[in-house]
């Protein structure tokens, strides 16, 4: 990064009438340089021509002067955070803080998706509303119905449960981390709920543009659109456009009555939000202040700690943390807000930007597909897999296997009329895969003579 843009057009003014010929006039660093290799400026630092910078999903360069930019259209996010602020596809922020199940989105086209939420009264006084449940239908076929639970449970179909990781034709269900629940589809819808903080995140790709409407708006560009109704009307205001996506005529539409500011009603806590929050204007974060303004974030954050204290705050923070990444900023917060501190289970560590695919020790049976996706939290580290069995992280040698509805430990040996098979590295491998032909009375001999496999096969 160069020099102040002020102080380069004040260089710049001041050598232009000292240089000839005036095409080698922009002067940067104390050198004057062609236009061609001219800085471009973004958010009010110079970047020296050939610098690369990433906005959202395409990378500019800067060649002369100017951001050369890819064109890619980029998945829209829509958010649900804290005390229910929403932030649409097209980044319009407002909060609906009611408790019924709602259309968080859908697709115009009812052959595609749906996205609900039911929502719960909760805060110190029940003044507030959490997320209880997310839900997700494809194709208006009830099999395709995935629920995931304030606990980070996930259910299936008829209200089955599952075990993580997940993945059949149209779903990969997996805990991105500790924090994290992420459901992928084949259509390019991608779900990011961390029930422990209420943060709620809903990604769609380039698949769905100007097909989807709901409390996520109309994601098409057009912020002013956001507010469209069921029955075609663009509302006025949030109350009316979200009691406009409730699925429950069971409950009441949130009555329109003057937004109270929380830190009116619970003056109590209302200098420890100040207090608190302000850390959010200070050194931890100040990398990312250029890139994403923290005011929005800062109100949100008081509002939301006098409602409902230190649970709020690290939540508040953690959003903004996460606004940050997606500009490539990455801020480790916990360890300058003590209580916001992150406790990993046994043997798991915790990354600001992590991802446990392809480290469960069900993974080595059933592949993963892993994308670029990260989420902060806590994951086994590097070359070790979560194990069911002692819910812990542990060497691919020691991973459990699961064989048709069946669990076995590292080295158990299945017998069936055709095959013998071993559990080994999390998986079943059938021994004539091992040793060739092998019948089962030679077992012992097979294994010690098959160099890829030792002795601790058999116990
Ligand atoms: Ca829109």
């Amino acid at each position: 990064m160069l020099s102040n843009i002020n102080e380069l057009k004040q260089c710049c003014k001041e050598e232009w009438d000292k240089i000839s010929p005036k095409q080698y006039l922009i002067y940067e660093d104390g050198i004057c340089v062609k236009p061609s290799d001219c800085p471009c400026e973004h958010r009010g630092m110079l970047y020296p021509s050939g610098h690369t910078i990433q906005e959202e999903c395409n990378n500019c360069t800067c060649v002369g002067g100017v951001w050369n930019c890819t064109d890619h259209s980029c998945p829209g996010e829509c958010s649900v955070t804290g005390n229910m602020y929403f932030q649409s596809f097209d980044g319009r922020i407002y909060t609906f803080p009611a408790t019924c199940q709602y259309v968080l989105a859908k697709s115009r086209n009812p052959s595609g998706f749906i996205v609900t939420i039911q929502n719960t009264p909760c805060g110190s006084n029940l003044d507030g509303a959490c997320i209880q449940s997310v839900n997700l239908v494809l194709n208006e076929d009830p099999r395709t119905e995935v629920t995931i639970s304030h606990s980070g449970e996930v259910y299936m179909a008829s209200q089955i449960r599952i075990s993580l990781p997940y993945s059949d034709e149209m779903f990969q269900i997996q805990e991105l981390s500790s924090m994290f629940v992420q459901v992928k589809t084949v259509q390019g819808l991608q779900l990011q709920y961390n029930w422990k903080e209420f943060r709620l995140y809903l990604q769609l790709g380039e698949l769905w543009r100007d097909d989807t409407v709901g409390l996520c708006g109309t994601f098409n560009g057009n912020i002013q659109d956001d507010f469209l109704a069921p029955s075609g009307m663009i509302e006025s205001s949030p109350n009316l456009f979200g009691n406009a996506w409730r699925l429950s005529s069971a409950c009441m539409p949130r009555p329109s009555l003057p937004q109270l500011d929380p830190c009116d009603t619970h003056q109590q806590a209302a200098s420890y939000a100040v207090e608190k929050c302000d850390v959010l204007m200070q050194e931890v974060f100040a990398v990312c202040h250029e890139h994403v303004s923290p005011m929005a974030f800062q109100l949100q954050c008081r509002a939301d700690v006098c409602r409902c204290g230190t649970s709020c705050l690290c939540s508040a923070l953690a959003h903004y943390t996460r606004t940050c990444r997606k500009h490539n900023i990455i801020i480790e917060f916990r360890s300058h807000v003590p209580e916001c501190a992150v406790t990993c289970p046994p043997t798991m560590e915790y990354g600001v930007c992590v991802s446990s695919c392809e480290r469960h020790c069900l993974s080595l049976s059933l592949p993963q597909f892993c994308g670029d996706e990260c989420e902060e939290g806590c994951v086994c580290p590097q070359g070790t897999y979560y194990s069911m069995h002692t819910q812990t992280c542990v060497k691919r040698s020691e991973c459990p296997c699961s064989f048709l509805g069946a669990d076995y430990s590292p080295g158990d040996v299945i017998l069936t009329s055709s095959d013998i098979q071993i559990c080994q590295d999390g998986k079943i491998v059938s021994q004539s895969i091992i040793t060739g032909e092998c019948h089962y009375l030679w077992l012992h001999m097979c294994l010690k003579h098959d160099p890829q496999n030792s002795d601790d096969l058999l116990h």
